[in-house]
């Protein structure tokens, strides 16, 4: 896993954009004295506020965010991310932004960042699957960073794609997901506001296993719709071919809404365990839309939810 970082330095009193300047001022640094694995560029603030979409519920420790993933590109076990990841390069890192948008191009995570016009914020998200997890991420919306690409008219849709590392990522000559890991959204989900793009969590730059240096949260949706190591957003005029799906299409539809009423064919989805509560801990139930009803039900009016699982 990427080293825990710890530095003296105050965020409290700078500028998000400074704060990212002085990170990377600081990892050189930390490379030159030989300090050890940096997870990958961050723009943390140890105290950027909580987004007013964050769950008061508490989060789990950074050790359980770190060693209970799924990054199949690293193998299917739960703790193989946490044991292969540290081979990802995540530094330097390019984003290829193509499809139907007005500034095309290979972004580096620096691009990216600087021209970020929205304050960074921590995210305290629970994620579900039959299992979930609540994560303060740090990141910022996504449609920052389309509005900034200038998506056009004709795009309906956003696709994505992780990075294909066989030198790295040891699970790629095993099979197991059709590579690369594809994910998409409607162009509604993407633009929504709690749809984010996240580049740390706890006080952190991202951790590889979580996804370095940056990745998808969509936290109304099954955590697999969250892609990982993100290397391209596209904007397309077709729904797009995502992993899961294609791998299982009985089982993994386009939408994967957190939807207790619809049952995963092989388990109930009405309730989830908490990761980290320990042996005795109760199963909870998962709440339609993993809480978020009000903010997002009204995307999918007039849809069938049983039949765009
Ligand atoms: N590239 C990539 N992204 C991925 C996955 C993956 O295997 N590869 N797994 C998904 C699944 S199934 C889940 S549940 C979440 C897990 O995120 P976490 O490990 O940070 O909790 O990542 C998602 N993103
Ligand atoms: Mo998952």
């Amino acid at each position: 896993m990427a080293g825990r970082y710890r530095s003296d330095l105050k965020w409290s009193d700078v500028t998000p954009k400074s704060a990212f300047l002085n990170r990377r001022q600081l990892m050189a640094g930390a490379g030159a004295l030989g300090l050890g694995a940096i997870g990958g560029p961050a723009f943390a603030k140890l105290n950027a506020a909580p987004s007013p979409y964050s769950t008061d519920a508490e989060p789990n420790t950074f050790d359980e965010i770190t060693h209970y993933n799924n990054y199949y590109e690293f193998g299917t076990g739960k703790e193989d991310p946490a044991r292969y990841a540290d081979a990802l390069t995540v530094d330097p890192w390019t984003v290829k932004v193509d499809g139907l948008v007005d500034k095309p191009g290979d972004y580096s995570f620096d691009d990216i960042m600087k021209g970020t016009s929205l304050e960074e914020r921590i995210y305290r998200f629970r994620c579900v699957e039959a299992w979930s997890m609540v994560v303060p991420w740090v990141g910022f919306e996504l449609a920052d960073l389309l509005n900034r690409v200038g998506v056009q008219s004709s795009a309906k849709y956003i696709a994505f794609e992780t990075a294909v590392r066989p030198d790295e990522m040891p699970g790629i000559s095993r099979g197991y997901l059709d590579w690369p890991y594809r994910e998409g959204l409607r162009m509604d989900e993407a633009m929504h506001p709690l749809t984010i793009i996240a580049t740390g969590l706890y006080d952190e730059p991202m951790p590889k296993q979580n996804g370095a240096p940056l990745r998808l949260i969509v936290p109304w949706k099954y955590g697999f719709k969250s892609i990982k190591s993100i290397v391209r957003i596209s904007a397309v005029e077709q729904q797009p071919p995502t992993s899961w799906n294609m791998a299982n299409a009985r089982e993994y539809g386009f939408y994967s809404n957190v939807n207790p009423e619809v049952d995963h064919p092989r388990w109930s989805q009405a309730t989830e365990r908490r990761v980290g509560g320990g042996f005795f801990a109760k199963r909870i139930e998962t709440q339609m839309f993993n809480g978020y009803g009000d903010e997002v039900a009204a995307l999918y009016d007039g849809m069938d939810l049983k039949a765009n699982y």
